[in-house]
């Protein structure tokens, strides 16, 4: 396990090395349904990685609200030791049919458009005249790869919203034409199934989970 963690973790030091030399990081973003486990990936990742065998950032475990309780962009910087891994993840406010993302902010963000720490609004996309919008994003700014992230428990269809479904598809026909890499990170496994909770890695082999996509 230890070994696996170093290659990943050598492979993540070096991923910037074949890409132009102004893209110091790569930007990974996080979209999804409110309480998929957007927030608790960042904060599992960034403490699998910091190894410091305590919880970064623990606020987000026992949330069970309906509303986003991540309003802003919010970059999530994974440290190792006091060295900085040239890949941020950024976190940003869930979909749902009220108080959502709206549609255009994610468009927005993916561009490049955005700066962190921005607050969306649920009502209206950021305004051009904004502080936090960046009107000439480089390919620094922009996302380099986007994950959509699903909770496995959420209903029979792992997206569970219209709103949802519509704005994954109409993301993925945006990047169809781009080299920005499509991820899905199904959430939650742990509690699909009984049998899961003692032995993770039998998601690999589920049906279950493999009817769900
Ligand atoms: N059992 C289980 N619970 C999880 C997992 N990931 C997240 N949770 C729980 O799900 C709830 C929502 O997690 P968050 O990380 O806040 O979800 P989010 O997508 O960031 O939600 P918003 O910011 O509100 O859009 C919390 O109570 C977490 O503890 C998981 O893999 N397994
Ligand atoms: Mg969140």
């Amino acid at each position: 396990m230890q070994e696996e963690k170093k290659k990943l973790l050598e492979e993540i030091g070096t991923a910037t090395s074949s890409l132009p030399q102004d893209v110091k990081t790569i930007n990974c973003l996080l979209i999804g349904q409110v309480s998929a486990g957007k927030t608790s990936f960042c904060n599992a990742a960034a403490t699998a990685i910091a190894d410091e065998k305590r919880l970064i950032k623990p606020q987000t475990v026992y949330k069970s609200s309906v509303k986003s309780t991540t309003v802003k962009l919010e970059s999530c910087i994974l440290l190792q030791g006091d060295k900085q891994l040239p890949l941020l993840i950024h976190d940003c406010r869930g979909l749902h049919e009220i108080d959502s993302i709206q549609k255009e902010d994610i468009f927005y963000t993916v561009d490049g458009h955005i700066e962190p720490g921005y607050k969306f609004d649920p009502e209206k996309p950021i305004s051009i005249s904004d502080a936090c919008y960046r009107k000439d994003p480089k390919l620094a700014d922009k996302m380099h790869c986007v994950v959509y992230v699903v909770d496995a428990t959420g209903s029979k269809k792992v997206l569970a919203s219209e709103n949802a479904e519509e704005t994954f598809r109409d993301l993925r026909e945006r990047l169809a034409s781009t080299y920005v890499p499509q991820l899905v990170l199904m959430n939650k496994i742990d509690q699909l199934h009984e049998n899961f909770q003692g032995d993770l890695e039998r998601v690999f082999y589920s049906q279950l989970v493999q009817r769900l996509f």
